[in-house]
């Protein structure tokens, strides 16, 4: 018996100050470590590490204490199991510590443009690479976004950015592509993205979707103030990724995740 496919669950494993209390330079790894041993438990694919908050008036982080920050979580779940790492940041060189360290994608939510030399050390990486679409820069993206047409133009941009990346040595079958769930966008925006699944898939690479308590669940259910909240909207979302065939999910509700996904594939399979 067939079992149909589902997207793979990427669970969120976050080493920003905000989740240490300290809130300081110098932190115990040991509470992400024990949140990414969970989220495994919980039946996670895939782990997606970042130590940069790209929160609108988040504090900047140096690549430097990012590189602090993340290598010692991602070491210790290398070396503790198998489930493939991503490491969530713009900067190259912690991209370049975090692939040494273990983690084989690089999540990048600037799709290689932070800085110029992105493609060159995605490519000398060999890693792959996931290219993420965001209208403006993190701490103002939210401040009226406006498309002529949102799908469209959020098309163009991964595509161009995926040539962008093959022209510097990526190779194609590396490149994962995401239309950026949130990141400059109106809820009308973020649900016509969603509505548009099937043809970002139809582009022949795998999408990632991350819909995970973000706000935009609060247009459609204005109750939902709390990102503690909005669990029920997360599911509805990835749930509607999986019809259109995404590769993967990212998510903080890791077990939940995972049990809606194989409810519908064992209702949808077969
Ligand atoms: C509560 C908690 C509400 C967190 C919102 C949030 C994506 C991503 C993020 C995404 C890819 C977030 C790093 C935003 N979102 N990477 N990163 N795709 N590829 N906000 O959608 O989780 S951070």
């Amino acid at each position: 018996m067939s079992q149909a496919q589902r997207p793979r669950v990427m669970g969120i494993v976050n080493v920003t100050p905000d989740s240490f209390s300290d809130g300081g330079r110098f932190f115990d790894p040991a509470e992400g470590i024990e949140h990414a041993r969970r989220l495994i438990a919980q039946g996670a694919d895939i782990l997606d590490v970042g130590g940069e908050s790209t929160r609108p008036g988040a504090t900047p982080v140096s690549a430097f204490d990012e590189i602090l920050r993340v290598v010692p979580v991602i070491e210790a779940i290398a070396s503790a199991s198998a489930v493939p790492i991503s490491i969530d940041t713009m900067k190259p060189e912690v991209a370049r510590a975090a692939v040494k360290a273990g983690a084989t994608i690089w999540n990048d939510v600037s799709a290689l443009r932070y800085s110029p030399d992105a493609p060159e050390v995605a490519a000398e990486l060999g890693c792959e690479v996931v290219l993420m679409h965001m209208l403006g820069e993190p701490g103002t993206m939210q401040q009226a976004p406006a498309y002529d047409d949102v799908v469209a133009e959020v098309e163009a941009f991964l595509l161009a950015r995926a040539f962008t990346a093959m022209a510097a040595g990526v190779a194609k079958d590396r490149i994962w592509l995401d239309p950026g769930v949130g990141f400059g966008k109106t809820t009308a925006h973020n649900l016509a993205l969603l509505a548009a699944l099937p043809r970002f898939v139809a582009l022949g690479y795998p999408i990632l979707l991350g819909a995970s308590r973000k706000r935009f669940i609060v247009g459609v259910d204005p109750s939902a103030r709390e990102a503690r909240d909005r669990l029920g909207g997360s599911l509805a979302a990835h749930l509607a990724g999986a019809d259109a065939g995404v590769a993967a999910v990212r998510v903080h509700d890791v077990r939940e995740t995972v049990q809606a996904l194989d409810v519908r594939a064992a209702i949808t399979g077969a």
